[in-house]
């Protein structure tokens, strides 16, 4: 039997959705894991505890496949949480309609004039905003130039938000917040530079001014991609099979700027934190759990480690991580009120060690060229304006520079699933086959390395250093002997 409204009452009651189908409020735009995992939960809390009509219409830009999966189960879909000594799993219910903005891009746009949505929510990956990583400013490639200056269905994520708000000003449709649930730097700010971006081209700009706010979010929770033993678990506890299953880690956490001009669901309800300033708790975010993420991605991967979990347990490894913390990444922020950067990375350490949790080096690996920036290269770059040289985080970059060579220190290869892999191939096969050489090629993709990196003698002079250990003697054995 298959999830779906009528199918319910086979459903253990304690994992039923808490509310009943709720009208749309919210448009979120990229149906990942995380998403559902995540803001979905908040939202269908916020909504039990408080009513509403929040409910959220989800739109995947390209992904055909998840639209299909909870249309065919009206919406609804099961999160496991895994524990290190058990699991749970509860049916979300929150969902009040599914796009494929490929296949409908008039509907989607219809929807964001709709008076109805107060809210636009995102998860669309780094590279979904199409930000320079030094700069922060918009990139208008060819593609997105298309969505501004034709009348074409709108292709990516930033045209589709800009051809939503014309018809919005033009339907009279009210104020919105737009909402950034990436791991952007400042991500509400990147937000508006964005849409201000676009509102400058198209002529709409006192109205967008007026209307549209960005507020800025940090969201975490650990949620690897869903693998057959992810359905096979929701498909046991539930009686039900569930194709839109996902599966993260118990802990969970959002802190929102709050500033709604149409109204939001009451996310404190549900445990969010709604603040005037979400950026410092970004930035201890984006450094501490995401920089020691990519950490023990790119040196686990290299080190032929397939999970986080595994990686973490080589030999020097947890090590290093603590020191990157204490020495690099520490002095480089000012952490919340209340909040110490060292015991925030211990938890993230335990985090990171969750047995339950099968998350792949290969997957936080991925994208590298634009997540390197806000996660270790802004804590490389106070560091360098302070004087000093960020050892450990040279190291990170330089695991990174292992990583997109392609080859395991076992000699596999390894996967470079990147916007800018064509560009980072490309250079490293002009460059001669040296640590300065691969260095100096890969310190001059522009988007990812600002000039005051990229021309730094010092950090130069460490990351050749470290790759030139790594090449003789490889990760595992170089972090054993740290
Ligand atoms: C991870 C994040 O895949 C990645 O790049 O670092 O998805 C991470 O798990 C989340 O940000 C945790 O909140």
């Amino acid at each position: 039997m298959e999830l779906s409204r009528a199918n319910l009452s086979s459903v253990p009651a304690a994992s039923r959705p808490r509310i009943d189908a709720p009208a749309p409020g919210i448009v979120h735009l990229g149906v990942s894991a995380f998403h559902r995992a995540h803001q979905a939960v908040f939202t269908e809390d916020a909504m039990a505890a408080d009513g509403g009509d929040w409910g959220i219409v989800h739109v995947a830009p390209r992904s055909p496949e998840i639209v299909d999966a909870m249309r065919a189960q009206d919406g609804l879909f099961s999160v496991t949480t895994l524990g290190p000594d058990g699991s749970s799993t509860r049916v979300i219910g929150a969902s009040a309609g599914q796009m494929l903005a490929a296949a409908d891009p008039d509907a989607v746009v219809a929807l964001l004039a709709d008076p109805a949505v107060k809210v636009v929510t995102l998860t669309v990956t780094e590279k979904g905003y199409r930000l320079d990583g030094t700069t922060g400013r918009l990139l208008l490639d060819d593609e997105l130039r298309a969505d501004l200056e034709t009348d074409r269905a709108p292709r990516t994520v930033p045209g589709l938000l800009i051809r939503g708000m014309c018809a919005r000003r033009r339907a009279d449709a009210g104020p919105i917040a737009l909402v950034s649930c990436d791991n952007l730097p400042a991500n509400g700010h990147r937000m508006r530079g964005l849409i201000d971006t676009l509102a400058v081209a198209k002529g709409i700009s006192d109205w967008v001014r007026e209307n549209v706010t960005t507020p800025g979010t940090m969201v975490d929770r650990i949620v690897p991609a869903t693998t057959a033993d992810t359905l096979a678990l929701a498909a046991k506890t539930l009686g039900v099979r569930d194709r839109a299953a996902v599966n993260g880690e118990p802990y969970l956490a959002w802190v929102i700027e709050d500033a709604f001009p149409a109204g939001r669901p009451a996310w404190e309800k549900a445990g969010a934190v709604l603040t005037g300033d979400p950026r410092p708790w970004e930035t201890l975010k984006l450094r501490t759990l995401n920089g020691v993420h990519s950490a023990i991605a790119y040196l686990g991967a290299v080190a032929g480690q397939e999970t986080i979990a595994a990686a973490l347990e080589l030999p020097g490894m947890a090590g290093v991580l603590r020191r990157l913390i204490a020495e690099d990444i520490a002095p480089s922020l000012v952490a919340p009120a209340g909040i110490d950067t060292i015991s925030y990375g211990e938890e993230v350490l335990a985090r990171f060690a969750n047995p339950a949790i099968v998350y792949r080096t290969t997957q936080v690996a991925g994208d590298g060229s634009q997540k390197l920036p806000p996660r270790v290269l802004h804590t490389i770059q106070q560091r360098r304006e302070a004087g000093a040289v960020p050892r450990w985080a040279a190291l990170v970059v330089v695991a990174w520079m292992r990583f997109v060579q392609g080859v395991s220190d076992e000699g596999r290869p390894l996967p470079l699933d990147d916007p800018l892999a064509d560009r980072i191939r490309a250079r490293l096969a002009a460059a001669p086959d040296t640590p300065d050489g691969v260095v100096d090629a890969l310190l001059g993709l522009d988007t990812v390395f600002s000039p005051a990196l990229a021309e730094d003698a010092d950090l130069r002079a460490a990351l050749v250093e470290w790759l030139t250990a790594l090449e003789k003697h490889g990760v595992a054995t170089t972090l054993a002997g740290l």
